[in-house]
């Protein structure tokens, strides 16, 4: 990565409340400090690692073995998976998840706002301008929107691939998704529909909620809260943990860090793929909330 010219960023400093500074891997990033939160977004991948509500444990879960260098995603908070979701559909060299979450964004503003203190960047692929907002208040309200800047339409999923803080993923369920239809990724991509209850963790689940709108409150009674996950601009849901195998198989991974985490990720994969006309543009748009129980 070309070196970080430290002064150039300076000038996006919001004495007080936001300073531009190395962190993890000496990467720069965005460093939010204020009443309602502080808060960590890497120019990195545009990548929030951290976001915690005064009076809050953490609400996002980032790995302890989680490796902070160019070209390697970082593991938890919220990567951005996109202009693909997982494997690429026909180049099997391509990176998992897309180009954007491992490459260097650009940082176009910092503001402080009504919700919270906001950033704005950017990046660009040949067809492709991704702007992303972040908005760091008592809520965590993220904008991705995606403008085709070719002549020919544009298809695209995108997926912002949230990892949750829990105190133990055995004793959490979400609601919101309770009758609805997903893809089983542990069962050949088998399309099967949820039973009328919320939805709990007893071993490894990887499930892509299609057509899926729905706002996912996630209880937590060993933190005692609940997060909210609402979304506009996305049609389909993943639920993700790891469980024990996969954990272990993972190298940027703790082998036990699975108990303490979830992943509701709010995208548009497969046929809920994004279809754009020249010029034309799509926002995405994910709010966090955490509330006591
Ligand atoms: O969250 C859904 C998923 O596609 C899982 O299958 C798992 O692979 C996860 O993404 C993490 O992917 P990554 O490439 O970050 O290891």
């Amino acid at each position: 990565m070309p070196d970080t010219d430290y002064q150039q960023l300076q000038e996006f400093n919001l004495p007080g409340s936001l300073d531009i500074r190395p962190s993890e891997g000496n990467l720069p990033s965005v460093t939010v400090k204020t009443d309602p939160c502080i808060a960590t977004q890497y120019l990195h991948g545009a990548h929030v690692t951290h976001w915690q509500p005064a009076d809050h444990e953490p609400v996002l879960f980032t790995s302890a073995e989680a490796v902070y260098r160019d070209g390697k995603a970082i593991r938890g908070g919220v990567p951005i998976c996109f202009p693909w979701f997982n494997a690429h559909p026909t180049d099997p060299d391509a990176p998992a998840h897309g180009l954007v979450r491992a490459s260097t964004w650009q940082l176009t503003q910092t503001a402080q706002g009504p919700a919270g203190v906001e950033t704005q960047m950017v990046t660009n692929l040949p067809t492709l301008h991704a702007n992303y907002r972040a908005t760091f208040g008592k809520q965590l309200t993220l904008n991705l929107t995606v403008t085709n800047t070719s002549d020919t339409d544009q298809t695209f999923e995108a997926a912002l691939h949230t990892y949750l803080a829990v105190g133990d993923v055995k004793q959490v369920f979400i609601a919101g998704l309770e009758n609805a239809d997903y893809i089983d990724q542990l069962q050949d991509n088998k399309l099967c529909t949820q039973d009328d209850q919320p939805l709990t963790f007893t071993a490894e689940t990887d499930r892509i909620y299609v057509d899926n709108q729905a706002t996912c409150t996630l209880t937590d009674p060993t933190l005692n809260r609940q997060i909210t996950i609402e979304k506009l601009g996305s049609l389909s849901t993943v639920v993700w943990n790891p469980w024990v195998d996969k954990s272990a198989r993972t190298a940027d991974f703790g082998d036990d860090e699975w108990t303490g985490m979830c992943c509701i990720e709010s995208a548009n994969i497969g046929d809920d793929a994004v279809r754009l006309a020249p010029g034309e543009s799509h926002t995405l748009l994910v709010r966090v909330s955490v509330t006591p129980i």
